[in-house]
């Protein structure tokens, strides 16, 4: 089946829209599922079987959903081959936000009631995945973060000048928002259909969106909490964020967050 999807781009305030996509679907989707994984993957080939291994095992009622950002590599075809059965193929590279939109769209249209998202590198532990999501099962949150610091652990630790930068988003966005964030940068998160169905309207759509999605969630009273997870190094491939890219990440960054606190909150239906 064919699937339009309209994407926009909300410049703070201005919004484009950008283009109309196609792409293919599979007709057998199960509408009594209830969650999604959705991974965004660019380039993931190397790592994709043992991810879609590592959610097969430890989530087997959950639909794994991969969205292939125009990866340059074999990524659907190995996804495929790995018995993914929703590979969503975007015409050309949207970057991690425009990747990850497409996935909440998805989930959001087809009826999940819960959203996983989880890094096509190996990084995020699928054991983890039952530990996010029970703040929202017992109705004490909305949205969950996996966090690598909000506990002492031995685990993976990035590198000195990203993990200055966590600690910067730390301290801004925990002041923005009122509430301790440790894990701003953490890509593993969990939603519950409200806050699917805002961010799938909303989602910050460029690159590096998640201190951002933080502050958009925040200042519209969605309920975070953040659960401790370790986190691996990347599995095999290569980041987005080299070290030169670290420093326009900062400023980009910081420039968005204060552009979203700045805007006023998005009026809601009452809960
Ligand atoms: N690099 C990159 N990743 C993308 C893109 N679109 C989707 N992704 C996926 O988004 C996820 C996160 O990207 P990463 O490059 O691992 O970013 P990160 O986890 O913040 O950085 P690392 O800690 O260095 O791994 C991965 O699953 C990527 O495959 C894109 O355009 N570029
Ligand atoms: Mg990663």
């Amino acid at each position: 089946m064919l699937y339009p999807v309209q994407f926009g781009v909300d410049l703070h305030g201005i919004s484009i829209i950008l283009i109309v996509l196609q792409f293919n679907i599979q007709e057998d989707f199960d509408m009594s599922a209830k969650a999604a994984v959705l991974v965004p993957c660019f380039n993931e080939e190397v790592n994709i079987p043992s991810v879609v291994a590592t959610l097969k095992k430890h989530v087997p009622d959950m639909d794994i959903i991969i969205i292939n950002d125009c990866s340059t590599d074999h990524t659907a075809a190995v996804a495929a081959a790995a018995g993914v059965k929703t590979v969503l193929d975007l015409p050309c590279n949207l970057g991690i936000g425009g990747a990850v939109q497409t996935g909440l769209k998805y989930a959001h249209r087809n009826g999940y009631e819960l959203a996983i998202k989880f890094d096509g590198d190996g990084q995020h532990k699928a054991e983890n995945i039952a530990k996010l999501l029970a703040p929202i099962e017992a109705n004490e949150a909305d949205v969950v973060i996996g966090s690598r610091f909000c506990a002492k652990h031995d685990g993976f630790k990035s590198t000195f000048f990203r993990r200055l930068g966590i600690r910067l988003f730390f301290l801004v966005n925990s002041a923005l928002i009122r509430q301790m964030i440790t894990d701003n940068t953490s890509g593993f998160r969990a939603y519950n259909r409200r806050a699917l169905s805002f961010l799938a309207k909303r989602y910050p759509s460029f690159d590096y969106p998640e201190p951002e999605e933080v502050i958009l969630l925040g200042k519209n009273q969605f309920r975070i909490k953040e659960v401790f997870t370790e986190m691996n190094p990347r599995l095999g491939g290569v980041s987005s964020i080299s070290p030169i890219k670290s420093v326009y990440y900062m400023i980009k960054v910081m420039f968005a967050i204060c552009m979203v606190a700045m805007r006023p909150a998005v009026k809601q239906e009452k809960r």
